[in-house]
């Protein structure tokens, strides 16, 4: 089926193997999307939802036990354990490919082995890379439709180009015992046994564009991010990118599709990407980025008419969801949506509130990007965008600024290594645990963190264009537990700063931690912050962060030797200046 020769010995080798009862090879068209679905909607595999209010779209429920990522049964293969890093799970990669092999061993009986080859970016993209996932789930190949650019074209870009990644995926028997995601970057391989759940099943996203691609970035001199990229349009019509990095539970898809406030008139929000970004140096010096993704595969829960309106426009066709409720007349429900009632929770009982969420915490929508509203008419361009800012966020109740810039793009790699989040206490009383998780990579980094930061300091060097590189915090709260900043879309007022920033049209105030913006540069009208909680957001606490950069140093002393120097002469200019505050 394809002139390819490895890859044709390869899916020989796989279908030995697995002893699937077929091979199919994927072409990507609407008429074996439709096939797939009739089939899922036969086998079970789909449920249809109601096809008057959302048609095109079906409930796919999942086995109880996978219904989420398992970092601990997800490791990266490296020869030697120390290119893995204290951030990865390691095995050594003749002992992972001989546990996988048994499971592997005769999985695809009585089952068809889907051959799906795929690209990520835009399909004539010089940034874009191809892989080739081998599923025997069809929930697996209908999802990689509208998450990849799949079948024919990718087909033939990777007989053009030779290079490909290997993906090989099974259910197995979605024995929570018999799971694990295995990742080979020097081989640039993905195994993934007896999980159907999305980052663990579509091959194409963590395991790929992130683990492998943030691997193989390093080799080739870019970047691949766990970030969403979005235009922001004036009304005088000129746009400027920015690429940001929050960990889970951040709001990052909300903030891709944020519609600004009314005092913001005219300006427009474009949406390229909500989760993965991969950004090279263009030959004019600045940052270049694409989406490798083409769709969404966003949480439910929360997306409703006040949080995130574009989304809940582009989910009433043609889209996919797991693990939601539904309601009598069989349209999708999740906690937060409201004008409809659950009448059947995520696993098909009769809703009952004391059975918990109607909808599963991590139930998801699948949907192509085109749906979106605000989709961007740059998202299929093949150089990609430039990138005037690279944000990095976390949730922080305390201490960290509403927004601040870095001194320097040093600096910005280090805000961006002592990113941190608290966890989501159940009771407001405790303020949450703080996680490092740098540039939100923490499950996501295919190599040592000491490495990557290094990786991500080389490019100091490489250009006087680089993107400016800011810290956000949307999350700060007061004495009485309330959030103090509305967030949401008036979140645009902090991004108009941080593209006047960009700009060079507005003034800063320098701090020990960094550029903070001066009172009054942040457009206020039409929301009510007093002055006091204004100042508050924007106040330097000398000796609490002369606390959490000893904890920063704390944290990268843990990665040993490989730290980068520079990394810790940035953390001690930092501690010095709060010294001579
Ligand atoms: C995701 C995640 O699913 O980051 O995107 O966990
Ligand atoms: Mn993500």
């Amino acid at each position: 089926m394809t002139t390819h020769q490895e890859l044709q010995a390869w899916i020989d080798q796989v279908a030995e193997l697995t002893q699937p009862d077929e091979v199919y090879w994927c072409n990507g068209s609407a008429e074996e999307y439709r096939e797939l679905t009739d089939k899922l909607l036969a086998d079970g595999g789909f449920i249809e939802l109601n096809q008057d209010t959302h048609p095109g779209c079906y409930l796919h429920r999942s086995d109880p036990s996978d219904v989420a990522r398992v970092e601990h049964l997800t490791f990266v293969c490296t020869s030697n354990a120390d290119d893995a890093g204290p951030n990865n799970n390691w095995m050594a990669p003749a002992e992972a490919r001989a546990k996988m092999k048994e499971l592997f061993r005769g999985c695809m009986k009585g089952r068809t082995m889907y051959v799906i080859p795929y690209c990520m970016g835009p399909i004539d993209s010089p940034l874009s890379r191809c892989g080739v996932e081998i599923t025997d789930s069809a929930y697996v190949v209908v999802n990689m439709n509208m998450m990849t650019r799949m079948g024919d074209p990718a087909l033939r870009r990777i007989e053009r180009e030779g290079k490909f990644i290997k993906g090989l995926h099974s259910i197995g028997e979605l024995d929570p015992e018999r799971r694990f995601i295995m990742h080979y970057p020097e081989d640039l391989e993905i195994q993934s046994f007896g999980s159907g759940y999305g980052g663990n099943a579509l091959l194409g996203k963590k395991c790929h564009a992130l683990r492998i691609a943030s691997h193989q970035a390093r080799t080739e001199g870019w970047l691949a991010e766990h970030m969403l990229v979005v235009g922001l349009e004036s009304p005088e019509g000129e746009v400027h990118y920015v690429a940001a990095a929050f960990p889970s539970a951040c709001g990052k898809t909300n903030l891709a599709m944020m519609i600004p406030p009314q005092a913001y008139q005219g300006w427009k929000v474009w949406t390229l990407g909500d989760d993965i970004c991969w950004m090279r140096i263009g030959d004019d010096g600045r940052m270049w980025a694409i989406n490798p993704e083409a769709g969404f595969f966003g949480v439910a829960p929360g997306t409703a008419r006040k949080t995130n309106p574009n989304a809940l426009a582009m989910l009433d066709h043609d889209a996919i969801f797991t693990n939601v409720a539904m309601t009598a007349d069989r349209q999708p429900w999740w906690e937060g949506l409201d004008g409809r009632e659950p009448a059947e929770d995520w696993k098909g009982e009769p809703y009952e509130v004391v059975n918990g969420p109607a909808a599963h915490p991590n139930s998801r929508f699948t949907v192509r990007m085109s749906q979106c509203p605000s989709y961007s008419d740059k998202a299929e361009a093949a150089e990609g965008v430039p990138i005037s800012a690279i944000i990095f966020g976390g949730r922080r109740a305390r201490l960290v600024p509403l927004v601040m810039e870095s001194e320097s793009w040093a600096h910005g790699v280090l805000m961006g290594a002592s990113m941190a989040s608290e966890t989501t206490a159940a009771n407001i009383d405790t303020v949450g645990v703080v996680r490092r998780d740098p540039m939100a990579m923490k499950p996501f980094c295919g190599y040592n963190f000491a490495d990557y930061w290094a990786h991500w300091l080389s490019f100091a060097d490489a250009s006087d264009k680089l993107p400016k590189i800011f810290h956000v915090n949307w999350f700060r709260k007061d004495d009485k537990h309330h959030f103090m900043w509305p967030g949401f879309g008036e979140n645009m007022r902090v991004l108009e700063w941080v593209v006047r920033r960009c700009k060079g049209e507005v003034a800063c105030a320098e701090t020990p931690i960094g550029r903070l913006p001066l009172p009054g540069d942040l457009r206020l009208e039409g929301i009510h912050v007093p002055p006091a909680t204004m100042a508050a957001l924007l106040d330097v606490d000398v000796e609490a962060w002369k606390a959490e950069i000893a904890d920063i140093g704390e944290y990268l002393a843990s990665y040993g030797a490989r730290r980068p120097a520079v990394l810790e002469a940035e953390r001690q200019r930092v501690a010095e200046a709060l010294d001579q505050a």
